[in-house]
Parts: structure tokens; C-alpha cells; sequence
């Protein structure tokens, strides 16, 4: 069963808990919008920058299955299709849609979604029925008053929440919907941007709180200090390696992430195929 957690930690780049596995992963940049706000995202369109959030452009789910058949046939490293951004993957449809489509004509390609988890809950059952086998859900505090300084606050039904009654949701959707995804068997994985001035000292409870509502895994990433949190600061190695070492104590960590933009293609940290299989835009003089 391609969801069963020794499977993925052989064959997943994101889920290799120790050693770094070598195999590969496909961003497909086809969701655009967003329905959070957090004030560290800065979405932006460029063919230079590192970092989630940045694709060369947005493309279609049909340009997407495209995408995936010249990324397997130039590195046969990648067992792994993914969606994880520019935007939130379930604020429109068309990640499912491009799942759906991936399964008929991969079946053995990993199919994997990284999300807000704003709507996990409504959306767990398609996220099943559309065969993802691994799901990873960005918490960043699991106490709201720390929340909502990290989040401005939601688009939930059909209304813009502000900031902690924003959070309170926020949270309780993201711990019900990694629930519900694990008890379907479906491998979770938790990342958690750090951020000194924030949550550096709320990590340890986000890792224990997730792990006991069933993640797998748990990632923590440095914070990248831009748009409203640029007065913050950059996470030093000692402070990521102990929030680690503490996080370890509840749940296995991933400690190889390389932060990938929403198109990254090849193996992570090593090999990037993505100017090979995504078009350059050209930007006017
Ligand atoms: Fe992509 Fe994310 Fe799936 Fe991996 S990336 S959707 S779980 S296939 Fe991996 Fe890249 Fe880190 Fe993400 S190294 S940013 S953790
Ligand atoms: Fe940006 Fe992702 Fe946060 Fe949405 S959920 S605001 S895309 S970081």
C-alpha cells in the first residue's frame, strides 16, 4: 500500500526520516488562490527565486499530467507528483482535478498535496477518493493567541475572519482533518515554519499535538523573514537543531527540506530538471 509509512520513507524524498533517499519529486503549479494569510507569504512569478510560493506561472491540470510525462522520461528518480502551491491546493479545484487525472495515468507515481488544511475537513473524502498517498499540513501554532500573529486571518465561508477567531478555526480544522486523513491511512506530514520571534518556543507542543492527532512525520522549516514578518529573523542552526532534537522526542523529523519552489522538478538539493520541463516566461523590455 503506497500510503504505508515505510513505503514512503523509501520512496518519498519529503518522508525519509534520518537518511536522505535520493529519489524525486514534481511540483505542479496549478493553484493559484489562496484563502489564509500569512503575513510571512509572498507569492511571486519568476524563473530565479528559491523558495515556496514562486513558479515560473500557473498551468492547467491537463498541462500538469503533460508535465509529468517529460519529468519521468528525463529523470526516472521521481516517484513522486506534487502539488504545493503557488497558492492553497484546496482553495479552488484544481488540484483534485489534477490528481484524478494523475492516477488514471500513473498509477504508481505517489501522488502528494501540501496544504493549509483550512478545508481538510470538507474535503477529506475527495482528497481519498482522488488517491493521494501522502498529505502534508503546514501548522504553525497550535495555541491561538501565537496563531494569529503568524496569520492575518481566513476566507471561510464565504467571510474573511480576522485574526484569533481566525486562528481558533484555523487550528481546529487543521487537527480534525489530520485526523481524519490519517485514519483513512493516509500518510501525514507536518511542517512548521519556525519563526525566533514567534513560535520558537511553541514547536515542541505544535510536534506532540500533531503527532497524537496521527501525523507521521514533522518538518520544521526556517522561516524566510519577508513581507509582514521581514522585522523577524532568520532561524541560526542551533536554534532548528534543537526545535528538532525536542520535536524528536514525540515524532519522527524530516531534516533534508530545501524550502522547493511551487514548480521544482528533479532530486531535491541535487538535481533540477525544471527549466527542462516548464517555459521560461519571457518578461517584455
Ligand atoms: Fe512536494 Fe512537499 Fe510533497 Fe515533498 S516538497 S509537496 S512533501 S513532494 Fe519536501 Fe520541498 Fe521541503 Fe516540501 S523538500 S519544501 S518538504
Ligand atoms: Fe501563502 Fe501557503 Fe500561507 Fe496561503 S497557506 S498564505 S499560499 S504560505
Amino acid at each position: 500500500m503506497k500510503t504505508n509509512f515505510e513505503y514512503l520513507m523509501k520512496l518519498h524524498p519529503c518522508f525519509a526520516a534520518g537518511a536522505k533517499n535520493y529519489k524525486g519529486r514534481v511540483h505542479l503549479p496549478v493553484s493559484p488562490g489562496c484563502n489564509i494569510f500569512c503575513k510571512f507569504c509572498k507569492r511571486s512569478f519568476n524563473d530565479t527565486v528559491n523558495r515556496p510560493g514562486v513558479a515560473r506561472g500557473i498551468i492547467s491540470p491537463s498541462e500538469a499530467v503533460e508535465t509529468v510525462r517529460k519529468a519521468v522520461a528525463l529523470c526516472p528518480d521521481i516517484t513522486v507528483a506534487g502539488v504545493a502551491g503557488p497558492g492553497e491546493p484546496l482553495a479552488t479545484p484544481y488540484a483534485l482535478e489534477t490528481f484524478r487525472l494523475i492516477k488514471k495515468e500513473f498509477p504508481d507515481i505517489i501522488k502528494c498535496m501540501s496544504t493549509n488544511g483550512l478545508l481538510l475537513p470538507d474535503y477529506a473524502e475527495d482528497i481519498i477518493e482522488a488517491g493521494i498517498d501522502s498529505l502534508t499540513v503546514t501548522v504553525n501554532a497550535i495555541n491561538p493567541d501565537i496563531q494569529a500573529r503568524i496569520c492575518e486571518g481566513i476566507v471561510y465561508g464565504g467571510k474573511f475572519v480576522a485574526g484569533r477567531e481566525a486562528a481558533e478555526i484555523l487550528i481546529a480544522n487543521q487537527l480534525s482533518g489530520i485526523k481524519k486523513i490519517s485514519g483513512a491511512g493516509i500518510t501525514v506530514k507536518v511542517n512548521t515554519v519556525l519563526i525566533p520571534e514567534i513560535n520558537a518556543g511553541h514547536v515542541t507542543d505544535v510536534s506532540k499535538t500533531v503527532a497524537e492527532h496521527g501525523a507521521s512525520i514533522f518538518n520544521i522549516i526556517p522561516l524566510i523573514p519577508q513581507h509582514g514578518l521581514s522585522w523577524c529573523s532568520a532561524p541560526d542552526c542551533g536554534l532548528i537543531s534543537k526545535a528538532r532534537t525536542e520535536a524528536e522526542k514525540y515524532i519522527k523529523v524530516f531534516r533534508h527540506c530545501q524550502r522547493c519552489r511551487a514548480d521544482a522538478a528533479g532530486i531535491p538539493g541535487s538535481r533540477d530538471i525544471s527549466r527542462m520541463i516548464y517555459i521560461t516566461p519571457v518578461i517584455p523590455e
